[in-house]
């Protein structure tokens, strides 16, 4: 008989669904947005809803492995877990010996956000004294830029902007990434609101929107700025909320005089009359709703960009309307006990070394890495597909004397050149509580079919391994559920009286932030207590005390380079992967087609291509294949490819991060995805 069960989709991605399980028999039959939840309301995306496909997956690992063949090969022996810690153990102890601990590096990001199996690694590799990960991939320039203006990651709760008349997605493409979103932008627009969408291609959102600004890549300070040119100079700012809530106003107003709409025009390829229309538009009403995607600071000019979106609101008061404001991510609106998860108190004094995980590749073959890099423990991540300069990542992989560990749910690029490989259980099958980036629920799903195969959680493991190790701290003895009692003692106000008890008969209860949540309704956690247009601590990173725009390093403005490699390409995310996340689905590789390359008619035409060839993208770094999709959804100058296929599902065996670069971003050291050039040519052999 079938029975309905709660769960939360553990993914990387801001909705963080509460979902409704079928159990037939005891196996998963069918997977649903749960309809009562206040912020799913019923709704999930395409791949999740095909989660059975998932659990069950012809490439889910379900037992030890330990590598026979060739690193890259793939080819494994079963072994017994008993066998698989005593190695790990062994071959940590002798490295650890030999070189320092330091030689040890965990490697982990998004595979789940579960609070504790998102971080379950953090104490065993702290007491270990092994090297630390930045873990930089996603956020962290977008976290700083916001933060400069801000003082937090927070924003208007982007349930409110359903009262809003003036809606602007800028740089999201909430339809593939945050489909949650566009029910509240749906019902803003039924109302009335007008919905405008700001990227440089015509995704998805973009079809859905009253209007769409193609701009090009890596210009959004210099569109954001001639905003606030257009708002200063024809009076349409508010006064009052200035005054009250902010920080540098004149100097702003002096500044912006310098990006009027010709200028700006130029720079981002968008007609003055749009430029100005927007900005009376955005000055002529408080309810005016900014949801800034991420994505868009994964240039190098990212972290400025975030920063400077960060300001409009401030402009015109928006933030202390009820349906106005912006948000980026509702990271840092309210505080959880993670230190009791992360335990940082267990390291070593003095801290051991901090590697940057987009530098991996970097790190496995720098010859003057002291220590070396000795071995490898990946969890919750697929390095050998996301990591930028992946032909580097490729090569340190592939080095016979380095040891790596992947434990893992499928069988992935990564797990390709583990020397052990360890079955991992999915959100289906182990407890962990959920928060989410983009609303403000805690959830708790408890597990709702055994592990499959052999397959344990990152905490189990963890645990082994520093019994193993001879770790002896009590926190080790801990159960998950112990765990996320700790985790949830605060005294934060917004969590108080959220307990584990309460979630799980509740099974989502919204943090005690007040409704309607403005936090920068009357100034910010800034230093100065203010919303600042003007940021010392901007200047202290070496960065213009106030918004600038800074052309792309990998631009058109590189014109030695772009003589080389004339296309921009930018990288988002596809409808059906997340990240390389469900790859490893044929039913999904189906859907999403082909791995492709999108380029304009005129940029397609100069160079002999017809949609649908074969072609091959290249630059400095890499070169791959793809399908080529030619279409006018992407402007002259900018190819677009979406997703993230594994290396393995890609024609000629290389995937699109072969194409982008490790270096950093301005602020917060993250990656420049999107700030790449490349050539693309027809292959004759297609
Ligand atoms: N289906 C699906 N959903 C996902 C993911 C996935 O892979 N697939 N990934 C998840 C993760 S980890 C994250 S971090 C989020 C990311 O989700 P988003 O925050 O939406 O970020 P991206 O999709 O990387 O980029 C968003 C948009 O920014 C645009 N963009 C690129 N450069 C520029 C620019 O210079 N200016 C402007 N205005 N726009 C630009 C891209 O074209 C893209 O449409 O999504 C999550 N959700
Ligand atoms: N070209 C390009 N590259 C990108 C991006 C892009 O948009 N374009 N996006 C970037 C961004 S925003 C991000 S966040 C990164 C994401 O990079 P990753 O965090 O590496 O994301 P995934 O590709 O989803 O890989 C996560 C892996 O964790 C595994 N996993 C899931 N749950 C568990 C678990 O409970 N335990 C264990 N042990 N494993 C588990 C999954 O099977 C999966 O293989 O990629 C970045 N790379
Ligand atoms: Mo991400």
């Amino acid at each position: 008989m079938a029975q309905k069960v709660p769960s939360v989709c553990p993914h990387d991605c801001p909705s963080a669904c509460s979902l409704v399980v079928t159990l037939d028999a005891g196996r998963i039959t069918d997977v649903s947005g749960n309809p009562e939840h206040p912020y799913t309301q019923g709704v999930i995306c395409g791949k999740v809803h095909d989660y059975a496909e998932r659990v069950y997956s012809p490439l889910r690992v379900l037992r030890p492995l330990r590598r026979v063949g060739e690193k890259g090969r793939g080819r494994f022996e079963p072994i017994s877990w008993d066998e698989a810690i005593e190695e790990i153990a062994r071959r940590f102890t002798e490295i650890k010996v030999r070189w320092d601990a330091e030689a040890i590096l965990p490697f982990s990001y998004g595979g789940t956000l579960g609070v504790v199996q998102f971080r379950a690694g953090h104490p065993f590799f702290h007491a270990l004294g092994a090297s630390q990960l930045d873990r930089t991939i996603c956020i962290s320039t977008a976290y700083a830029g916001w933060r400069a203006t801000v003082g937090m990651v927070g924003g208007n709760d982007s349930e409110q902007m359903v009262g809003a008349d003036l809606v602007i997605l800028w740089g999201i493409n909430a339809a593939y990434t945050h489909i949650n979103l566009m029910t509240f932008v749906k019902r803003a627009r039924e109302r009335g609101a007008y919905v405008v969408v700001i990227d440089p291609y015509r995704t998805r959102t973009a079809k859905q929107a009253d209007e769409h600004l193609m701009v090009r890549p890596g210009t959004d300070t210099a569109l954001a700025l001639g905003l606030m040119h257009v708002l200063i100079a024809e009076g349409l700012v508010d006064r009052e909320y200035i005054e009250r809530a902010t920080l540098g106003f004149d100097k702003l107003a002096e500044h912006v005089k310098a990006y009027p709409p010709e200028r700006v025009s130029d720079i981002t390829g968008i007609p003055v009359e749009r430029i100005v229309g927007l900005a009376r538009r955005y000055g002529s009403t408080r309810a005016s709703y900014i949801r800034v995607g991420i994505g868009l600071s994964r240039h190098d000019n990212g972290g400025m960009t975030c920063r400077t979106l960060a300001c409009l609101p401030a402009l015109t008061g928006a933030y202390a309307h009820p349906a106005g404001g912006a948000l980026l991510s509702t990271s840092g609106s309210f505080p959880l006990n993670v230190g009791a998860i992360e335990r940082p108190d267990l390291m070593p004094k003095p801290a051991p070394r901090v590697i940057n995980m987009i530098h991996l590749g970097r790190a496995l073959t720098d010859p003057g890495l002291q220590p070396p890099i000795k071995a490898l423990y990946v969890y919750n991540s697929n390095p050998a597909s996301v990591c930028p300069n992946q032909e580097l990542v490729l090569k340190g992989f592939a080095r016979e004397d380095l040891f790596t560990v992947v434990h893992e749910q499928m069988l992935t690029d990564t797990t390709d050149y583990a020397d052990i490989v360890l079955p991992a259980t999915t959100s289906m099958e182990h407890l962990d509580l959920y928060r989410s980036y983009g609303h403000l629920y805690l959830q708790l799903a408890e597990p709702v079919i055994p592990p499959e195969g052999e397959a344990k959680s990152n905490w189990e493991v963890v645990r082994l391994l520093a019994r193993a190790m001879g770790l002896r701290d009590p926190h080790f003895d801990k159960s998950e559920e112990q765990l996320i009692k700790e985790a949830l003692a605060t005294d934060d106000p917004a969590v108080k009286g959220i307990t584990y008890e309460r979630l799980t008969t509740e099974r989502w209860v919204r943090v005690n932030v007040g409704r309607p949540y403005m936090p920068f309704a009357d100034g910010a956690p800034t230093p100065s207590g203010k919303v600042e247009f003007y940021s010392e601590w901007m200047a202290k990173q070496g960065l213009p005390p106030l918004p600038t725009y800074v052309p792309l390093q990998e631009g058109p403005e590189n014109a030695e380079l772009a003589r080389r490699f004339p296309l921009q390409l930018i990288v988002p995310p596809n409808r059906f992967f997340l990240n390389s996340s469900f790859s490893q689905s044929e039913l999904l590789r189906k859907r999403q087609k082909a791995p492709i390359v999108f380029l304009n008619p005129e940029d397609a035409a100069t160079r002999g291509i017809g949609d649908g060839d074969l072609v091959k993208v290249w630059n400095d770094r890499g070169s791959a294949q793809f399908v080529a999709g030619v279409t006018d959804d992407t402007r002259p100058g900018v190819a677009v490819i979406e997703g993230i296929w594994w290396h393995k599902f890609q024609p000629g065996g290389r995937g699109v991060n072969v194409l982008t670069s490790d270096r950093v971003t301005d602020l917060g050291g993250g990656p420049v995805f999107h700030s790449n050039l490349v050539e693309i040519a027809r292959l004759d052999s297609a």
